[in-house]
């Protein structure tokens, strides 16, 4: 059975990618998780990632040490991880890159803290531009293959690939229109996403770093973490 290593489900957006795709699909996986700044100095990620980065996942004689690597290759075996039609599946593909190497200013300034809600300072041009590119590409999707998931009617790597700004959404309360809001309630409610969260919000673990980037922001409104 491959493993998993991600980090802490409260703050790795990456992990969670690859991390919901197995479970949603059903590709049994055993789940590694090594927090943030575990074990001694320097970089713990890197004696079991080549590239000092998580997720990673380990397949046999395999290791692939990035999210979209890691789609592409549990796709190999499970072809559900794509919409099976074609343009649904190039849709969902383009989607996922743009993703993977995009919204840059989504990512930083509203950083995933899955058990916070926090109240942002301001919504300055660039994150507009991020947010409203989110709303008008899921809108797009929805429309264009029929819902209730982004690329058609099963979960798919592009959902995947979005989870973590579902949680973002809920965590600075980020405006979006009717059908991407629904969308973002339906990944909110998966079985999987919930054990996700509710796991997240056990975590002792406090790392500086994203805690402080976090309250630059924005105004702390929330905290539902229970460790
Ligand atoms: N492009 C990579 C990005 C992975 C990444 O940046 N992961 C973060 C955690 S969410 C990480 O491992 N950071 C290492 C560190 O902060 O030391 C992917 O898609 O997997």
């Amino acid at each position: 059975m491959p493993t998993l290593y991600i980090a802490n489900k409260s703050y790795s957006s990456w992990s969670l990618r690859p991390w919901v795709l197995m479970s949603e699909l059903g590709i049994p996986f055993e789940e590694a998780l090594v927090p943030f700044g575990a074990g001694p100095a320097g970089n713990t990620f890197r004696t079991f990632s080549p590239s000092g980065r998580v997720p990673c996942l380990h397949d046999g004689n395999a290791v692939v040490w990035d999210s979209l690597a890691i789609a592409e290759y549990l796709a190999d075996d499970h072809p559900a991880v794509w919409p099976s039609d074609r343009v649904a599946r190039a849709w969902a593909r383009s989607a996922s890159a743009e993703m993977h190497s995009g919204f840059a200013a989504l990512r930083s300034q509203c950083g995933m803290i899955c058990g916070l809600r926090i109240r942002l300072h301001e919504i300055g041009a660039a994150l507009k531009a991020d947010i409203d590119r989110i709303g008008e590409l899921w809108c797009e999707g929805l429309d264009r293959f029929g819902g209730p998931f982004l690329a058609g009617n099963t979960f798919t790597a592009v959902d995947a690939f979005f989870a973590p700004v579902a949680f973002r959404v809920q965590t600075y309360g980020l405006a979006l229109p009717d059908p991407a809001a629904a969308y973002v309630e339906r990944l909110l409610a998966l079985p999987s996403m919930r054990r996700w969260y509710d796991a997240s919000l056990a975590e002792s673990w406090r790392e500086d770093k994203y805690e402080r980037e976090t309250l630059c922001y924005g105004e702390l409104i929330d905290d539902f973490r229970t460790a």
